[in-house]
């Protein structure tokens, strides 16, 4: 509201030829849906403005075939246009900009799909580890190069941008390649010095501002530190020196620390604002614009960041993900019902599978177009239905959360003292303690909602449950780790169990530790073997890390914390064994065995740690579902579903979704039809094509 202290967020700012009505800026990022599911993308972006960001802009988008990332937009040509202006209408239609980050990922991808040979600075192998390289870029290369470019930027402003940016962060685009030491070797004038490296980049702001600074803004995304080093850019040296060459060429600054694995930290390494001290210099440098990012959730936090003059714009991806209604909740003074990103990157574990974005925090994320869901609203109520949720874990605490919005009186009954289920537990864990806002931000919204009772220490049973009059149970009583040790290595029990002392994360949570020298076998892969390990080595256990994978902890390489997690590991544990099956157990020993050789050793223990599979706890579900399968004919029995992980354990996010799913539809079982839109890719035919036929046969 007017008058708020508040107030510096909302003041509108002159970007270039263009003004954002406030301070709130998405900054650029990919969400899995891109080109290939466009009406999803679109929509998303448009909730986004919807919920107060003054500037929406897209992911990453190609502007050359030769540069063919397989999950991002394209700007090759304006056959890509529709696509775009689609996004453009959204983001329009609620009064906010529209950026676009134009790129060219050059060595950092390898056009599988388009068979083009990527192009460098320099010869060189392309990024990852597939067996391709990239050539060097003559001088009619890159004047091609700048022609694309101003084409795309030209393109980018027939779809109607109003931001259109050079994209030279994250060490992944070719102005970056130029940039860099360690990739530009070249002896002609893009060579050598920093003022010819940078040259490319210097040309690419004047061709964009020449072409389209009329009417658009033109920003620069950089990376101005690199954490390797005066090796690559660094913040105290070429980083800098890049920002003072072009200090008033950009109309914008979007700064940020690269590599994605820097500039995407997860909670587990970094807390909010953790990139400031490297970015704050650029203020001081140029008399541009500047906006930042560091998963930023704090409405404080924001307003000393504009105040102490650090920042122009506060820049978000995750937590625009987490809460689209951010802004807005600012504006409105409604700061308990801020959904706070828990940096867990779920989000960007789901863009790299290539599959529509998804949230633990906001379980719409990604389904705003295929099924229609809001972040903020909900169909009222549309069954007579009272409903018991039994369990107030994470599924349990979203399904009231929603059921009561919806209007349907809601009671969750849970065993213990205290909510959250295993969002507590884990939050327990080191670094896992912002895991904690998923209970939270659930339990201050029910504690407002009169439809919802919550009673804990309530252990029910299913006579209990089935003597109450509600119509509809929900059973969220979760998951166990199992304690034998199967998992997807070993399809029956470990041998030898019963001869050294075996914990599960369970036990953990409970309490209880083993102590001495540890196995702890990780056949679960994602992060709790890991944590596990980390607080038993910082409790006085040696710990000895097993895992069949050949990284430890190896589906993080999904939410870009492998790296950092394998070196905390090694750091911390006595010794890390991978591709390594945990054989079977003796007394005082572990037998080990290589996975692909099958040889065997044995190291002594005092007790082993199994993070292997898990079972859903659902004795409640089948007892309840049994006793009403036996009732009388006459009598119309409640209705009995199981929700998160008690249906089938998994993530976090899984959770959430499921118990959200249950509130939107009152069930989670599976249909005979998707229940949710698909975006057809049209047939040539179908399609109005304009201008040449795609393809000739030569005839
Ligand atoms: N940055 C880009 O410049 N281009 C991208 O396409 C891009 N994709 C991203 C995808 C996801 C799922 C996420 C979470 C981030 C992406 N980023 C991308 C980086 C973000 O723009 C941002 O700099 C980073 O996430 C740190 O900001 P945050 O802490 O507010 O999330």
């Amino acid at each position: 509201a007017a008058g708020s202290r508040f107030d510096p967020l909302f003041t509108p700012l002159k970007i270039g030829p263009v003004t954002i009505k406030n301070r709130f800026y998405q900054v650029p990022h990919c969400n899995g849906m891109n080109r290939l599911h466009p009406s999803a993308m679109a929509r998303m972006r448009g909730i986004k403005a919807e919920g107060g960001w003054g500037a929406v802009c897209t992911e990453q988008c190609d502007v050359h075939y030769s540069s063919c990332h397989p999950r991002e937009l394209r700007l090759w040509d304006q056959q890509d246009l529709p696509i775009l202006r689609r996004a453009v209408e959204e983001i329009h239609a609620q009064d906010a900009l529209a950026g676009i980050e134009l790129a060219h990922n050059g060595f950092h991808v390898h056009n599988l799909e388009t068979r083009a040979i990527p192009i460098a600075p320099s010869p060189v192998a392309t990024r990852g580890i597939a067996p391709v390289h990239a050539r060097e870029m003559d001088l009619q290369d890159i004047r091609d190069f700048r022609r694309w470019h101003r084409a795309a930027a030209l393109n980018a402003k027939t779809a109607g941008f109003d931001i259109v940016y050079i994209y030279a962060g994250h060490d992944m685009t070719l102005p970056v390649h130029f940039l860099s030491r360690r990739t530009n070797q070249r002896k002609d004038e893009y060579g050598g010095s920093l003022e010819n490296r940078v040259r490319l980049l210097r040309e690419l702001i004047l061709d964009t501002k020449e072409a389209v600074g009329d009417r658009c803004a033109v920003a620069l995304r950089f990376s101005v530190e690199e954490l390797v080093g005066t090796h690559g850019l660094s913040c105290e040296d070429e980083g800098r020196d890049v920002v003072e060459m072009l200090a008033d060429l950009p109309d914008l600054w979007d700064v940020n620390i690269g590599d994605f694995s820097n500039d995407g930290q997860t909670a587990r390494f970094s807390d909010e604002g953790f990139q400031d001290r490297y970015v704050r210099f650029v203020k001081t440098v140029t008399g541009k614009p500047v906006v930042g990012v560091g998963r930023y959730t704090s409405p404080d936090l924001m307003l000393t960041l504009l105040t102490s003059g650090a920042l122009d714009l506060i820049g978000a991806a995750r937590p625009s993900i987490a809460d689209p209604f951010l802004p807005r909740k600012i504006r409105d003074g409604d700061f308990d019902d801020i959904r706070e990103c828990i940096g867990c990157n779920i989000c960007v574990a789901s863009d790299k599978l290539a599959v529509p974005l998804r949230c633990t925090q906001n379980p719409t994320m990604g389904e705003e177009w295929r099924r229609g869901w809001h972040p903020e609203y909900i169909p009222a109520k549309d069954t007579e239905d009272r409903v018991l949720v039994i369990g107030g874990g994470p599924a349990g605490l979203e399904a009231a959360t929603w059921l009561g919005r919806r209007g349907y009186e809601t009671l969750v009954a849970e065993r213990r003292p205290d909510f959250g289920g295993r969002a507590l537990q884990e939050a327990a864990l080191p670094g896992l303690h912002s895991w904690r806002r998923v209970a939270d931000w659930r339990l201050g919204q029910i504690r407002k909602d009169p439809k919802v009772t919550l009673l804990p220490r309530n252990d029910i049973t299913a006579e209990i449950a089935l003597d109450t009059d509600f119509s509809l149970i929900a059973v969220a009583t979760g998951a166990v780790w199992r304690t034998d040790g199967t998992g997807r290595g070993h399809a029956a029990p470990l041998p030898g169990l019963g001869t050294v002392p075996v914990f599960t994360p369970d036990d953990i949570f409970a309490g209880r530790r083993p102590q001495g020298r540890v196995v702890l076998y990780d056949d679960d892969h994602y992060y709790m073997g890991g944590v596990i390990a980390e607080l038993l080595a910082g409790t006085g256990c040696e710990v000895v890390f097993v895992t069949p994978e050949s990284l430890v902890s190896a589906w993080t390489v999904n939410t870009t914390e492998q790296p950092r997690v394998q070196k905390r590991i090694i750091e911390t544990c006595a010794e890390v064994s991978v591709s390594t099956k945990l054989a079977l157990l003796a007394k005082g020993e572990a037998e080990l065995a290589c996975r692909f050789t099958g040889r065997r050793r044995r190291i002594g223990i005092d007790a082993a740690v199994l993070v292997t599979g898990q079972m859903p706890r659902d004795g409640l579900y089948h007892d309840i579902a049994t006793r009403i399968a036996a009732y009388k004919p006459d009598i119309s029995p409640p209705r009995v579903v199981r929700i998160g992980d008690c249906l089938a354990p998994g993530t976090l996010a899984a959770a959430v979704f499921s118990g959200h799913l249950f509130a939107r539809t009152l069930d989670t079982g599976l249909s005979d039809r998707p229940p949710f839109r698909r975006e057809n890719v049209a047939l040539e035919r179908d399609q109005a094509l304009t201008g040449d036929a795609p393809y000739s046969n030569g005839s």
